[in-house]
């Protein structure tokens, strides 16, 4: 009889433990953590600082990283996720690529007991699959690139045509930076968004857009508003090609704050940039020492951010880090 209670008592807890994702053996002292991390690829100077942050902050704390570039691609952020987990890794930290199509690999990772953090930019999944969301406010980028449009042409009598290159289509950072700024500049009729193409984050596709733009335009345009630095330096290459002087004949404001950002700036190219702070490695790395003592984290991490405009841009390129 001692035998069956036993038994029946066993497979009741081995039941708990998989309805609840397999629980997860305490990591010993002087264990490294293992930390999977799926970065979105390369594409803009941001990207880049925001993988030197990551990379340097694991070192510095002894995690053991492993990174995968999915070069833009959700399929290849899917599949990394899911070998961090046949790794059986401890945390899983990613920057989606999109908002959406996460949802069942995300359960995966819960039902493996492998705790998920997220960095850069969100999804639509449920907060319940993820631990965390450390990154910016994009809605308020968007405002306040908004907001420099709107004080720059506050005395305007016409229409004030603006060109808007998004960044890539259905990812958080570009639905919530159109979305800002939509909802400053609607408080002015004048300002009126003509154009609005996506350049997917890169210079080269920021310059194909700018070049088609300005050849099948018959309006004068008077400003770029660029969801990130790099589609705005694209096209200051398609403005000056067609003749015109970017900063001048077309106002540009854009988000990241790069140093490519500050130096056409400084060149008279670019009007202001809003910041974007890539460097969320220290950040990231705190929240993966929380997560694997078992101490839970905040669900929202926002970065503190500001702007530069061209007036400014030469007293502070020497303090910046990226
Ligand atoms: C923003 C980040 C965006 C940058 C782009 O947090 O996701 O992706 O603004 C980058 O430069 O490509």
């Amino acid at each position: 009889m001692k035998i069956f209670r036993r038994l029946a008592l066993m497979a009741v807890a081995s039941s708990v433990l998989v309805a609840a994702g397999c629980a997860r053996e305490e990591k010993k002292a002087d264990e490294r953590i293992v930390l999977g991390f799926s970065q979105i690829g390369a594409e803009s100077e941001w990207r880049t600082a925001n993988t030197e942050s990551i990379k340097a902050a694991a070192a510095t704390s002894n995690i053991d990283l492993r990174f995968a570039d999915a070069q833009q691609k959700q399929e290849n952020q899917i599949k990394a996720l899911r070998s961090f987990i046949a790794q059986k890794v401890d945390v899983i930290a990613f920057s989606p690529v999109v908002a959406t199509g996460w949802d069942t690999v995300l359960m995966e990772a819960r039902d493996a007991g492998i705790p998920v953090i997220l960095t850069d930019r969100a999804v639509t999944s449920d907060p319940s699959l993820y631990a965390g969301f450390l990154g910016s406010d994009f809605v308020e980028e968007g405002r306040k690139a908004g907001r420099w449009v709107s004080e720059k042409f506050a005395s305007a009598t016409q229409d004030v045509n603006i060109v808007e290159l998004q960044g890539t289509v259905g990812s958080a950072p570009a639905n919530d930076r159109k979305k800002g700024f939509e909802e400053i500049i609607a408080a002015n009729p004048l300002l009126k968004i003509i154009r609005s193409q996506t350049g997917d984050f890169t210079r080269t596709k920021g310059k194909e857009a700018m070049e088609a733009i300005l050849k099948s335009e018959s309006r004068k345009i008077h400003v770029l508003y660029a969801h990130n630095d790099d589609m705005a330096i694209g096209a200051i290459q398609a403005i000056e090609e067609a003749g015109l002087e970017p900063g001048k004949d077309i106002l540009i404001v854009s988000i990241d704050a790069v140093k490519g950002a500050f130096e056409a700036m400084i060149a008279g190219k670019l009007n202001a940039t809003i910041e974007c702070n890539p460097l969320l490695g220290p950040q990231l790395m705190t929240s993966v020492t929380e997560v694997v003592s078992g101490r839970p984290i905040a669900k929202r991490i926002v970065v503190k951010e500001t702007m530069f405009t061209m007036e400014t841009a030469k007293q502070h390129i020497q303090t910046r880090k990226y």
